[in-house]
């Protein structure tokens, strides 16, 4: 793992964000994990977070004109990414949001920031199924920008509609890149080199989830 990846974990264990237990997941699938974004609330935290998706999406060299947070949880991350990327990497990118509601007075409309021009970087939370980012490709398109990819912390690396990951689903029918700061196969080598998770079983239902669903 990379230092970035290992400090976004441990900050996720920090606030408690990457839990072990039995969690019921958007896809009615039973999970020994949950990553819940939600919980880095606090300005330092947001900070950090901007940054390792700063650096994420620059080592990776993806081209995009916009980034673009989905509601709810992918507002702050994208925030703290726009802001990242000007504080450390001398970019000043334009970035929007959406609401879930349509507001029917003043400005109108589902997007709020930058207008969506040219190719939209999406910043989210999780990829489990892929459902949630799916719906905003759906919103891209009808603003008649272009998708230029998304920016995950964790790719759960789970097994989409059919026998194709997620991911590759993604990439696959729309042609652009789903790149993530960690995945599964991350967790599970925190997991290993913790000895007290590893005793208390947590290690074995990982790997048995990831037969199960990865
Ligand atoms: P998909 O839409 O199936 O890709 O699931 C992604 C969404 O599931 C995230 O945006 C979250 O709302 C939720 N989720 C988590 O936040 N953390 C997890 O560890 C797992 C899920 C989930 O329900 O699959």
């Amino acid at each position: 793992m990379k230092r970035y990846q290992e400090d976004f974990i441990a900050l996720a264990r920090e606030h408690n964000v990457l839990k072990f237990g039995e969690f019921t997941l958007k896809s009615g699938r039973t999970s020994p994990y949950f990553f819940n974004a939600g919980a880095f609330a606090t300005g330092a935290a947001l900070a950090a977070l901007g940054r390792y998706y700063a650096q994420c999406i620059v080592e990776a060299g993806v081209e995009f004109d916009v980034l673009l947070g989905p509601a709810y949880k992918g507002i702050p991350l994208a925030t703290a990414t726009a802001i990242a990327l000007s504080d450390h990497h001398g970019r000043d990118v334009p970035f929007a949001y959406n609401r879930k509601e349509a507001k029917a007075h003043g400005e109108g409309g589902v997007l709020v920031g930058a207008p969506l021009d040219g190719r939209v970087l999406v910043i989210d939370d999780v990829m489990t199924a892929g459902t949630a980012v799916t719906e905003v490709i759906g919103l891209i398109e009808q603003s008649g920008a272009r998708f230029a990819g998304v920016v995950i912390g964790l790719d759960r690396q789970e097994r989409g509609q059919g026998v194709l990951s997620a991911v590759q689903e993604i990439e696959l029918t729309h042609g652009a890149p789903v790149i993530s700061l960690i995945g599964m196969s991350d967790i599970i080598e925190y997991v290993e080199q913790d000895g007290d998770l590893a005793q208390d079983g947590v290690l074995a239902a990982m790997r048995n989830y990831r037969t199960k669903y990865g």
